[in-house]
């Protein structure tokens, strides 16, 4: 993973630094980053491959909108998380065979599973006894009836950031 960018990764990078790096990404100007966009800051400005930015874009998409916003872009580079799940093969093996059941049983490709998506992958992983109502509502904190990556993440307690 190259260098130079890490040094974003630090509590006290000024905001004004942190807009500047997203804005210089925002190539559309929309005020978001969407995947395209997003990966390619990934990528070429941190290095890493088509797989891990892939995956790092929906453990950043808090709310499941397929866009990162600034909030969502400086929370994480002032996380200090710094690829934590990235240097830890294991962990990073878990999120991966989490995203692949999350993408399985997401049917209509929005990215974020509705509550029959939700409750089907569930049953297949063999939460039988939950009551899915509930347990929804409870790890859909954006409470928009869709559940993204991120708080699925949040749920079993791999998600990179808070
Ligand atoms: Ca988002
Ligand atoms: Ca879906």
């Amino acid at each position: 993973m190259s260098g130079g960018f890490r040094s974003y990764f630090d509590r006290n990078v000024p905001s004004i630094a942190i807009h500047s790096l997203f804005d210089k990404y925002d190539i559309r100007r929309a005020g978001k980053l969407d995947e395209r966009e997003m990966k390619s800051f990934l990528e070429e400005a941190l290095g890493l491959d088509f797989h891990q930015s892939e995956i790092y874009f929906f453990l950043l998409d808090k709310d499941g909108d397929q866009r990162i916003s600034y909030e969502e872009f400086k929370d994480w580079l002032r996380s200090g998380e710094r690829f934590q799940r990235l240097d830890d093969r294991s962990k990073f093996e878990r999120v991966c065979m989490a995203y692949e059941y999350f993408k399985t049983f997401d049917t209509d490709n929005s990215g974020t599973l509705d509550r029959g998506q939700f409750e089907l992958m569930m049953k297949y992983l063999g939460y039988h006894h939950l009551n899915m109502d509930k347990i929804f509502a409870k790890m859909n904190r954006h409470n928009n009836g869709k559940l993204s990556f991120w708080e699925f993440m949040i749920w079993l307690n791999w998600a990179p950031i808070e």
